[in-house]
C-alpha cells in the first residue's frame, strides 16, 4: 500500500497537557482514505515547545498514536513565517486586501526557510512511490524545493484560499519564486475555475509560461491544473445532529429563544468575512423594520490575534455591536448576541437547525464551509442561506439568497425577505442544495483529487507525432549525401524577448562550431533574419545559410547571397506598411520589422493577452485584405508574418536537394513558417518539430532546442557507420523534457 503523505501548517491536533485530535473537514475527508493509502501527516504541532526532551515526547507519541510527524518552530519562525510572511503578506493578498498587507524581508527568508524545513523532513521520510499532498498557502516554495531533489516524485497542493488577479498576486516582492514554488507540483487544484483562471493568467504575465487549460508546462514536467470544490464532514455532522449532547442542547435553546427569530452568523473573526458591513446591514434592517423579535447570534471564533489588523477588527466589531445594540434594544430583548469564542461541536449543529436564517457574508473567501453545513443541518425545517457572491460557495448553492457584501443595503433587505417567505418557497429553494452538498462531500473533494494527481500519467500523452529514436536517425547516418537544415531562433537556439539577444553564445555557440567541423553532413541554418544578420552572427562557421525564411541563401565558403525568384514582385509592402504601423501604434510593446521580402509585426513585449487579441484581429483582417496578393501570412511565435510567396524554406530546400542530390535531410523547425519544410512529399525528408504544443505535419517532434541541441551533439559524436545510436540514449534527451 503507498503512503498518502498530508502536509500542512497545522497538525489537526491540540496538544496541551494531552493529545487530542481535533476534527475538521480535512481530517475526515482524508480518513475516508484509509483503505487505499497508509495515511501519514506532517506539520506544526502549535505553540513553541524549545524542551528537547518535551519534542522527543510529542514526536513519539503523536508517531504512535496518529502516525503524525510533527514540526517544531521557535518563537522567532511563529513570528516571521507564520504571523509575519503567511498572515500578514499572503493572507490579505490573497483575500484582495492590499490595504492590509505588510512586509518585511525576514518574514519571506523565514517563510522560506521553513518551506525547507518541511521538505527535508519529508524527504527524510518518504519512500520512493509515496503521494504527497501539500496544502495551503502557508507552503507555497515547497512543491519545488521537493522537486529538485526528487524529480520524479508525485506531489499534489491545494489551495484553499482564493487565488487573485494578476493585478493583486503583483504586490508580492517575491511573486516570482511563489509561482516557481506552486508549479513544483503535478497537480494543483483550486476552489473555483475563477482562481484557477487568474492562476493562469498570472502564471503567464510574471513568468511568461502560456499554458493550457488543464495544465502548465514547465521545464521537466506538466503542473496540471484543476478544480476541486472542498466539501463538508457530512457523516461528522450526521454523528452530532444523531446524538444526545446535541438533543440536548437544542431542547435548551429552544426554551431560552422561543419566540424568537435567529439569524446566525459564524466565523473566524477575521477582516475577510465582512463582519462590519454585517453589522451595518442589520441597523439597517432594525431601523427599517422595528423588529423586537429577531435575535442576530454571532459566533466569532478568535484568531491571530497577535496580528494587528485582527486586534483592531476585534475593538471595531465590539464597538459597532455595543453600538446596534445601545440604539435598538429594549427591556428583555438585545438584538444582537456576540459571543467571542469557539462553541462545542454539538452546540455548533444545534444552532444550525435552530437558525431561521444564516448569514454568510465575506468579502472573499475560497469557499466557506459554514454556508455548506448550514444547508445540511436543514433537516426539520427550511432555513435560509444569505450567501456572499464573493464566496467560492456561491458558485455551487446558487438557490441560496445571493448577496453583495458591500452592499449593506441588499443584505438588509435579503434578512427581511427571508423572513418573510413562504416555508414552500424556502423548501423549493433548499432541497436543490441540500442534495449537492451531501452529495459532494469532503471524502469525495479528497477521492477526485488524489483520482486526478495519481492518473496524471494517463493524462500527459497528448502527443501524436512521434518522439524522435534511432528509426530516424538510421537513415540519415547510412545515406551518402546527407543534410541538416536547421531553423535557428526556437529550434537551436532558445526564443529571447529581444530578438538581438539570441545572437550564438555558450552552448548554442560550441555546437555551431562542432556542426562547422565535421563533413559528415552538409549543414545549413535557416532564419527568417535579415542577410546582414546573418552574416554578422554566423560568418564565423563554416556553414550554408539561408535566410529570410528561405528567400536566398548562400553557400559556405561563397560570399555571394543567391535569391531563388530575383524579379518577385514585392509592391504589396509598401501598401502594407502603413496599415501595420497603425497595429504598432494601438498595441503598446509592438515593432514592426522589415525585411527585403516580408514585414513582421512582433508583439513578444506586449501585454501577452491585449498582444494576442490584437494579432488574431490582424490575421484576420489580412486574409481579406490581402487574398489576391502573392502573399501568405503566418502567425508566428509572438509575431505576424507578411512573407513573399517566393519566400518559402519549403521551395528552398526543395531547390537545394535536387541541385546538391542530398539523399536524406533533416529539417528541423519550431513555428509555422517552418511547416512549409515538413510539407515536401519527398522521402528524403525526415521532419522533426521542435515543441510539444501546436499542431505540426512534421513526423517527429522534439521537445526544447535544449533537448534538440543535446541530440545533435550525439549525432555528431557518432562517426559514419558505426552501429546506431541505441533507442535509450535517444529517448532519454526527449522524455527527460516531457514527461
Ligand atoms: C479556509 C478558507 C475554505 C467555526 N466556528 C466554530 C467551528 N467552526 C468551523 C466551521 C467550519 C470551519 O470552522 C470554518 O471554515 P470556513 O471554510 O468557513 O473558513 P476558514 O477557516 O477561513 O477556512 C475557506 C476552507 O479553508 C476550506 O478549504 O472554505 O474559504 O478560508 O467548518 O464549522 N467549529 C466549532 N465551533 C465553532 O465555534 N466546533
Amino acid at each position: 500500500m503507498h503512503s498518502l503523505i498530508i502536509v500542512s501548517n497545522r497538525l489537526p491536533v491540540k496538544v496541551k497537557e494531552t493529545i487530542e485530535k481535533s476534527s475538521g473537514g480535512l481530517v475526515s475527508a482524508l480518513e475516508g482514505l484509509g483503505d487505499q493509502y497508509d495515511l501519514q501527516w506532517i506539520g506544526w504541532a502549535g505553540g513553541v515547545v524549545d524542551d528537547q526532551q518535551k519534542r522527543q515526547e510529542i514526536t513519539t507519541e503523536l508517531k504512535e498514536r496518529f502516525n503524525f510527524t510533527p514540526i517544531f518552530l521557535s518563537q522567532e519562525d511563529v513570528d516571521d513565517y507564520y504571523t509575519g510572511f503567511s498572515n500578514s503578506s499572503l493572507w490579505p493578498l490573497l483575500h484582495y486586501m492590499p490595504c492590509n498587507a505588510r512586509y518585511e524581508d525576514k518574514w519571506f527568508q523565514k517563510y522560506r526557510e521553513i518551506n525547507q524545513l518541511f521538505a527535508d523532513k519529508i524527504l527524510e521520510q518518504a519512500e520512493p512511490d509515496d503521494i504527497i499532498w501539500v496544502q495551503d498557502y502557508h507552503l507555497m516554495l515547497l512543491p519545488a524545493m521537493l522537486r529538485k531533489v526528487k524529480p520524479d516524485m508525485t506531489i499534489g497542493f491545494f489551495l484553499h484560499t482564493p487565488f487573485p488577479s494578476y493585478e493583486i498576486f503583483r504586490c508580492l516582492p517575491n511573486r516570482e519564486e511563489l509561482l516557481e514554488g506552486l508549479l513544483g507540483a503535478d497537480l494543483i487544484g483550486f476552489h473555483t475555475f475563477g482562481y484557477l483562471r487568474h492562476f493562469r493568467s498570472t502564471v503567464l504575465r510574471i513568468l511568461g509560461i502560456e499554458s493550457e487549460i488543464a495544465y502548465i508546462p514547465v521545464e521537466h514536467h506538466r503542473c496540471a491544473i484543476d478544480v476541486f470544490p472542498i466539501g463538508i464532514n457530512t457523516q461528522g455532522f450526521q454523528n452530532f445532529i444523531d446524538s444526545p449532547a446535541f438533543s440536548r442542547r437544542l431542547k435548551a435553546l429552544r426554551k431560552i429563544y422561543a419566540g424568537k427569530k435567529i439569524i446566525l452568523s459564524v466565523e473566524r473573526l477575521d477582516y475577510t468575512k465582512g463582519i462590519p458591513h454585517r453589522l451595518e446591514a442589520i441597523d439597517r434592517f432594525l431601523e427599517k423594520t422595528g423588529r423586537k423579535d429577531v435575535i442576530f447570534l454571532f459566533i466569532s471564533v478568535p484568531s491571530r490575534q497577535t496580528v494587528p489588523e485582527y486586534r483592531e477588527l476585534r475593538q471595531e466589531v465590539e464597538l459597532k455591536v455595543s453600538q446596534i445594540n445601545g440604539k435598538h434594544s429594549t427591556i428583555g430583548q438585545v438584538p444582537v448576541h456576540f459571543l467571542f469564542r469557539p462553541v462545542l461541536p454539538e452546540e455548533l449543529c444545534a444552532l444550525y437547525v435552530l437558525a431561521d436564517a444564516a448569514v454568510v457574508t465575506p468579502l472573499m473567501d475560497g469557499m466557506n464551509l459554514v454556508a455548506k453545513e448550514y444547508i445540511f443541518c436543514q433537516q426539520e425545517k427550511s432555513g435560509v442561506l444569505i450567501l456572499s457572491e464573493f464566496a467560492g460557495a456561491a458558485q455551487e448553492l446558487p438557490y441560496a439568497s445571493i448577496v453583495n457584501p458591500y452592499n449593506v443595503r441588499q443584505i438588509a433587505d435579503a434578512i427581511q425577505q427571508a423572513l418573510e417567505d413562504s416555508e414552500e418557497e424556502k423548501k423549493r429553494r433548499l432541497e436543490p442544495m441540500k442534495k449537492r452538498v451531501a452529495k459532494y462531500n469532503a471524502q469525495f473533494w479528497a477521492k477526485s483529487f488524489l483520482k486526478t494527481l495519481t492518473s496524471k500519467d494517463e493524462k500527459e500523452t497528448p502527443i501524436e507525432t512521434l518522439v524522435l529514436t534511432q528509426k530516424a536517425l538510421a537513415p540519415l547516418q547510412d545515406a551518402s549525401r546527407p543534410a541538416l537544415f536547421i531553423d535557428y531562433d526556437g529550434t537551436l537556439a532558445e526564443i529571447t524577448n529581444l530578438p538581438e539577444n539570441a545572437a550564438p553564445s555558450g552552448e548554442v555557440e560550441q555546437l555551431l562550431f562542432s556542426l562547422a567541423s565535421q563533413d559528415q553532413f552538409e549543414v545549413y541554418i535557416i532564419a527568417g533574419r535579415r542577410r546582414q544578420e546573418m552574416d554578422r552572427w554566423f560568418s564565423k562557421f563554416r556553414l550554408n545559410l539561408i535566410a529570410e525564411h528561405g528567400y536566398c541563401y548562400k553557400e559556405k565558403g561563397s560570399g555571394r547571397w543567391v535569391v531563388l525568384v530575383p524579379d518577385a514582385d514585392l509592391s504589396w509592402k509598401d501598401q502594407l506598411r502603413e496599415y501595420l504601423n497603425l497595429f504598432t501604434a494601438m498595441t503598446p510593446g509592438s515593432f514592426l520589422e522589415e525585411k527585403t521580402a516580408s514585414l513582421v509585426w512582433h508583439y513578444r513585449n506586449s501585454d501577452p493577452e491585449f498582444g494576442e487579441w490584437k494579432a488574431r484581429q490582424l490575421v484576420s483582417e489580412l486574409q481579406e485584405m490581402l487574398s489576391n496578393l502573392p502573399v501568405e501570412i503566418h502567425h508566428g511565435k509572438k509575431n505576424v508574418t507578411i512573407v513573399s510567396i517566393h519566400a518559402n524554406k519549403g521551395s528552398t530546400i526543395y531547390h537545394l536537394l535536387a541541385s546538391n542530390q542530398y539523399d536524406k535531410a533533416l529539417c528541423a523547425g519550431d513555428d509555422e513558417t517552418d511547416e512549409s519544410m515538413f510539407r515536401l512529399s519527398d522521402n528524403a525528408i525526415i521532419g522533426v518539430k521542435i515543441g510539444d504544443k501546436e499542431e505540426t505535419e512534421a513526423e517527429f517532434r522534439c521537445s526544447s532546442p535544449k533537448a534538440f541541441r543535446a541530440l545533435l551533439n550525439k549525432l555528431l559524436s557518432r562517426p559514419k557507420n558505426t552501429a546506431p545510436l541505441k533507442k535509450t540514449e535517444v529517448f532519454t534527451v526527449n522524455r527527460s523534457n516531457q514527461s
